[in-house]
């Protein structure tokens, strides 16, 4: 199937070049094995100060994920699984990035995103005890970029995204916390994606 794949690459390169600042593209590819599905979502980070309607993705340290910046999101859904692997370009060489899926979609305020997205809900929230949040029981991602200031990282989990309760996906400061009372915790919330990861 040498023919569909070039022109598959060539309509998911042509949707990638149409991407503005603050606007995601979504791709969803054909051919992908029997029982799976998965999307690409592609765009670049715009301006905390930019104009309502909210962009799908925004960054709120610019000095950390500079305007214009790249991500690219693949999500796939295989079996009861998921997987999701993080692109990014145009940020900070050497750095390491983390990531983590919202419940909410991003918002005006870093806050606005809300808590994290949970297979098990804690009753108790922001959930910080660490039998909830978990990288098991939450999506969890570590990206350190190369001297170019590029990065890719994968996470898998055992379960897939409750529809319309994972909804954004948030870059972090900071390492993720793991002990009692900061657990899931990982400093500033630094830009963010709009993402129907449920669907
Ligand atoms: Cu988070």
């Amino acid at each position: 199937m040498k023919t569909s794949s070039a022109v598959l690459g060539a309509v998911i390169m042509s949707a990638l070049a149409a991407c503005s600042a603050g606007s995601a593209r979504t791709v969803v590819p054909a051919g992908v094995a029997a029982g799976t599905t998965a999307w690409t979502t592609h765009g670049r980070f715009a301006a905390p100060t930019a104009a309502l309607p909210l962009p799908d993705l925004r960054t709120y340290q610019p000095e950390l994920v500079p305007v214009g910046a790249e991500i690219t999101l693949v999500t796939k859904r295989s079996g009861a699984g998921a997987s999701l692997t993080v692109t990014l370009a145009g940020v900070i060489p050497n750095r390491l990035y983390t990531a983590h899926v919202h419940t909410g979609a991003c918002g005006a305020d870093p806050s606005g995103s809300g808590p994290h997205y949970q297979e098990e809900k804690d009753s108790h929230q922001p959930s910080v005890d660490p039998a909830f949040a978990n990288p098991a029981n939450e999506v969890w991602l570590d990206l350190v970029t190369d001297g170019d200031g590029r990065g890719t990282a994968t996470v898998t989990t055992a379960w897939f995204f409750r529809k319309g309760e994972a909804n954004s996906l948030v870059l972090h400061a900071a390492k993720t916390h793991t002990e009692p009372g900061m657990a899931g915790k990982a400093g500033a919330r630094i830009a963010c994606v709009t993402e129907q990861f449920g669907r």
